[in-house]
């Protein structure tokens, strides 16, 4: 078979494809450490892991190179500086299940697992770019315009070459998750990682880089992953008149409580006032280096909100590519718990460096994909006092 030199996974991965793997870290778990552990880190793939082993060699094009340049991953170890980049990476596709809740889309059904932080080791690929395909001849200079990732497997993607060549842009060649070797999974044992952008684009097992004045050819650069206005159906959305995703909007979510769980309303502090509350974490997330500079929690449906306490990843202004954990204890209405006992929603939603926030509707950022689902997350619980 196909798919029979794929690792074995976690059993605790929420799983929602076999073949290929496609599955979700827990969304307990997505807060129970900052940096996801490898095993817990969740999984996208859309084709059976190919087998590469220690000794690959990438490929480096340009349009004015004459021939392509072969460096072996050994070589990229021992000749660059190697750089610990913490980068969270999140699916376009992550809380698709919400969205087709409200109405169908067309994916994979991920609720909010689509996402995990982690420790990623490299080597800086503008240094490499710029030693093995040299200094960017004049007359290209404004014509190149993006970096391809080939995955050996067949999959790809392109960046927009400010990203890729920007220092301040973090973008690696990685061949280490948290301390250890890349697991196969994810990329095992070279991938591009593309801190701040859909992860898409971070290509695992990249064995071809080329710059180009155009964005990659491939199917998921040019007929998948972008976004379409809420009323399009699949007909009618055009993907040549659609713009690629890179950089991600705004994100929270709650994952604990999770639906349904029965909650106890206790009586605490929250903001010096005397009321009763429920203890809520959650995650938050931006692209494009942005920060997190606050999440607003609701217990009463989204009428009156609280801050919740943040705990930040601590990296640059520009450069804050991991997630917020974030944890608060929001007040409850006394009226929602008649007879000491009621449903109530709580609702999150965040606010980044540049002051976006997350859209209150499902239905207004609808799209026939169901990716870039970012509408406030909201979770109805048990209450008991
Ligand atoms: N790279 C290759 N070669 N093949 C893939 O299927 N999937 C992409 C990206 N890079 C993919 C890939 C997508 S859509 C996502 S969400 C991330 O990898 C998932 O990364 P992970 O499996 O390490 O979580
Ligand atoms: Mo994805």
């Amino acid at each position: 078979r196909l798919f029979k030199n794929d690792p074995v996974r976690d059993p605790q991965l929420m799983t929602r494809s076999e073949r290929p793997c496609n599955a979700e870290t827990p969304p307990e778990k997505l807060t129970d450490d900052f940096v996801t552990p490898n095993n817990l880190f969740f999984v996208r793939n859309h084709l059976p892991v190919p087998e590469m082993d220690a000794h690959v060699e990438i490929e480096f094009d340009a349009p004015w190179m004459p021939d392509t340049v072969k460096v072996s991953l050994e070589d990229l170890k021992r000749k660059y500086e190697h750089l610990d980049v913490m980068t969270t990476l999140q699916c376009a596709g992550n809380r698709r299940k919400e969205m087709h809740d409200a109405k169908p889309v067309k994916g994979l059904q991920w609720t909010q697992g689509a996402i995990s932080n982690a420790v990623w080791t490299g080597v800086p690929l503008k240094k490499v770019i710029e030693d093995v395909c040299g200094p960017i001849p004049k007359e290209y200079e404004d014509k190149l315009q993006h970096v391809h990732f080939h995955g050996a497997e067949g999959y790809g993607a392109s960046i927009p070459i400010a990203k890729a060549l920007d220092p301040r842009g973090d973008v690696l060649i990685t061949f280490k998750m948290n301390g250890t070797e890349l697991p196969r999974d994810h990329g095992g044992p070279v991938r591009a990682l593309v801190p701040g952008h859909v992860a898409a684009r971070s290509v695992k097992w990249v064995s071809k880089i080329t710059l180009a004045e155009d964005e990659s050819e491939s199917h998921w650069q040019r007929r998948d992953y972008k976004g379409f206005g809420p009323s399009k159906t699949l007909e009618e959305s055009k993907y040549e008149d659609s713009l690629s995703i890179q950089e991600m909007p705004v994100q929270s979510c709650i994952t604990v409580p999770q639906p349904g769980q029965v909650v106890d309303v206790n009586q605490r502090a929250v903001d010096s006032r005397d009321e009763k509350s429920v203890a809520v974490k959650g995650y938050a997330w931006s692209g494009g280096g942005r920060g997190i500079v606050r999440v607003d929690v609701s217990g009463d449906g989204g009428k009156t909100w609280i801050d919740a306490k943040l705990r930040r990843p601590g990296q640059q202004q520009g450069r804050e590519w991991a997630w917020t954990h974030w944890e608060a204890n929001v007040p409850i209405p006394e009226n929602s718990l008649n007879g000491g006992k009621g449903s109530v929603e709580i609702v999150c939603k965040a606010v980044d460096t540049s002051y976006n926030e997350q859209p209150e509707k499902m239905e207004s950022v609808y799209n026939v994909r169901g990716v870039l689902v970012s509408a406030w997350h909201r979770v109805k619980v048990e209450g008991i006092l």
